[in-house]
């Protein structure tokens, strides 16, 4: 299945025929990030996805993703090949929660992480990603925040902007509970000399003993300039995979637990399939998606 050529020129002849584009993220397996067309975190791409004129676009990744690129590009059909591929971190805040969580803390900025439904976005005031969420928080130095729903997130933005923040009780399972300090820590030993890179929803123990924090995208970006040559990567495997395809000359190390089962879930057999049977189309409530908008535009006016 990795390499199918036959399965491979199929998906090429679809997307030729529907003028479709394939997006995936960075997490992807690394023969369906080969045959995509872009490449990047969530915001990335749904950005990418709003610039484009194609009027197909299959975007592998998980639900809320597709869900961001179809509230921010209406008019183009948006297909999603797993439509079981969803995110827990997500699922970790709901609608009527948020709405409680609004009755006790009326005056609150409420932020949500871009991983969030759109039914949670269209409760919350300003969406962000773990590549603007500090700048966005610096925007607002007198209001009363709560931010969902990745508790590790917000205790890293309290450390860093020295303030407190109403922390929703959510994570990731992948940074949260399949890495683990004793791996990381076992890593630096044997590599001294490298960078040690992690993403803001791993646990605090970890951000302690780490160099550069950043999302998928800054990673990338920080490897590909830095004077280093060697890297601890604390992030999903998929980062991982696409570090050493287009950084070749660096070395990447990984903590092999670091598996998303969601966003492997994509294979080129769904892909193809997807585009085959334009499936699965991601839809949103007209009422829901014009109020998830205005947060996601917030995110943008602020973060440029
Ligand atoms: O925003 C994204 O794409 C996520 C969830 C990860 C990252 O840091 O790129
Ligand atoms: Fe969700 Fe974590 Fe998987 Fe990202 S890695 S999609 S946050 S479960």
């Amino acid at each position: 299945m990795r390499s199918d050529p036959g399965l491979i020129s199929k998906i090429e002849e679809l997307k030729s025929k529907l003028n479709a584009v394939v997006l995936a993220h960075n997490y992807q397996r690394p023969e369906v990030q080969k045959i995509a067309d872009f490449l990047g975190d969530s915001l990335v791409l749904a950005k990418k996805a709003m610039e484009l004129d194609n009027p197909v676009i299959v975007f592998c990744g998980v639900h809320f993703m597709a869900e961001s690129a179809k509230i921010l590009s209406p008019d183009k059909k948006i297909l999603l090949p797993e439509p079981e591929a969803g995110c827990p971190l997500a699922d970790c805040a709901s609608p009527e929660a948020v709405r409680k969580m609004r009755d006790k803390h009326p005056d609150a900025l409420f932020i949500a992480y871009i991983n969030t439904s759109a039914e949670v976005k269209a409760e919350c005031d300003i969406c962000v990603t773990s590549a603007n969420a500090m700048n966005i928080i610096r925007h607002f130095p007198h209001r009363e925040i709560v931010y969902l729903p990745d508790k590790n997130l917000a205790r890293y933005a309290e450390k860093q902007l020295n303030r407190e923040i109403i922390k929703w009780p959510g994570q990731c399972y992948v940074h949260d509970q399949l890495i683990q300090l004793d791996d990381v820590e076992r890593l630096k030993a044997e590599h001294p000399e490298a960078v040690v890179m992690s993403h803001p929803e791993t646990a605090m123990e970890i951000l302690e003993i780490s160099d550069v924090f950043t999302g998928t995208g800054g990673m990338l970006s920080y490897a590909r300039s830095s004077g280093k040559n060697e890297f601890i990567v604390v992030t999903e495997q998929g980062l991982v995979d696409r570090m050493r395809r287009e950084i070749p000359g660096k070395i990447f190390f990984h903590l092999p637990a670091a598996i998303c089962g969601q966003m492997k879930l994509t294979t080129l057999r769904s892909l193809h399939e997807s585009l085959r049977d334009m499936k699965t189309e991601i839809t949103v409530d007209s009422n829901i998606a014009s109020r998830a908008k205005k947060a996601l535009d917030r995110m943008m006016e602020l973060s440029g």
